[in-house]
């Protein structure tokens, strides 16, 4: 497989994310079907549903050997990165979507055998299409992102949803506060994907989240991967593109000291 084969599918991903944009942005005018998942805070409407069907449609269609993991299930059931996988979430930051129409994103990872090999984060009414093929670089629609450069908290943009930081049953809250004391900034944009483009952009400069799937990272790990960024679970595991995982994801040296300093203290 060389990179025409890659540049070949980079080309069909584009043009697909482009059309199902238009699906979305077009269905404002709609009334919305929102559903509750399993909470008030997890949210699911018809077009989440709607835009996933779409993509697996074009997929099959012209790539029939590729399989599809994608967040709402209409995808097959994957239970190993063998060949070709499209991991997708047809709308990342939905309550976002049905709150504001803006902040929320397509993000879409393809994996060969495990390896991150494209990566696709689009701010849907923002324009910006985060991209990133690996070997290529990264790019925020025609220019590249410059590697990024280490940090130290006290100058860090920090990103992470406030409920991590009261109390919750996947960690001591009392090891996030110091966090959020120390630095210079504290962001939540209710998008992983694009907390984690941002990342990437260097817009933010470290993201943590205490429960993300498979469709939440995997276009942001490949980004990341191509400026030089880390992200692995908060106590600096691999992420599993197969289970849910806790996420940190940040500039080099900001990553160790925040496993060292503070997840670890
Ligand atoms: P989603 O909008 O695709 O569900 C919100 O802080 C971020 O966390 C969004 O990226 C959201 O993705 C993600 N998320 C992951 N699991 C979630 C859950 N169970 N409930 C709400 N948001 C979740
Ligand atoms: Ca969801
Ligand atoms: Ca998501
Ligand atoms: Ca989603």
């Amino acid at each position: 497989m060389d990179q025409q084969y890659w540049k070949n599918i980079d080309a069909h991903a584009k043009i697909w994310i482009h059309q199902a944009a238009n699906l979305i942005k077009d269905s404002f005018t709609d009334e919305l079907m929102v559903e509750f998942k399993s909470n008030p805070s997890d949210l699911v409407t018809n077009m989440d549903v709607k835009i996933e069907k779409f993509f697996i449609e074009q997929i099959h269609a012209t790539f029939p050997d590729h399989r599809i993991l994608g967040e709402e299930g209409v995808g097959e059931e994957i239970t190993s990165l063998e060949g070709t996988v499209w991991i997708i979430d047809p709308i990342d930051g939905t309550t976002n979507f049905v709150h504001q129409q803006r902040n929320f994103a397509i993000s879409i990872g393809i994996f060969h055998e495990g390896i991150g090999m494209l990566g696709y984060i689009f701010d849907v009414v923002g324009g910006e299409l985060f991209h990133a093929m690996k070997g290529n670089g990264a790019y925020v629609n025609e220019k590249a992102l410059k590697d990024l450069q280490p940090i130290t908290l006290e100058e860090a943009l920090f990103s992470m949803n406030a409920s991590w930081v009261t109390e919750n049953r996947r960690i001591d809250y009392r090891k996030l506060a110091p966090i959020v004391k120390a630095a210079r900034g504290i962001r939540s944009f209710g998008s992983a994907a694009l907390e984690l483009a941002y990342v990437a952009a260097g817009r933010i400069d470290g993201y943590l989240s205490m429960r993300l799937s498979p469709w939440d990272v995997a276009a942001g790990i490949v980004l990341l991967n191509e400026v030089g960024g880390k992200a692995t679970t908060i106590e600096g595991e691999p992420l599993s593109l197969l289970n849910e995982n806790t996420l940190l994801a940040s500039k080099p040296k900001l990553h160790e000291n925040i496993i060292k300093e503070y997840i670890n203290k």
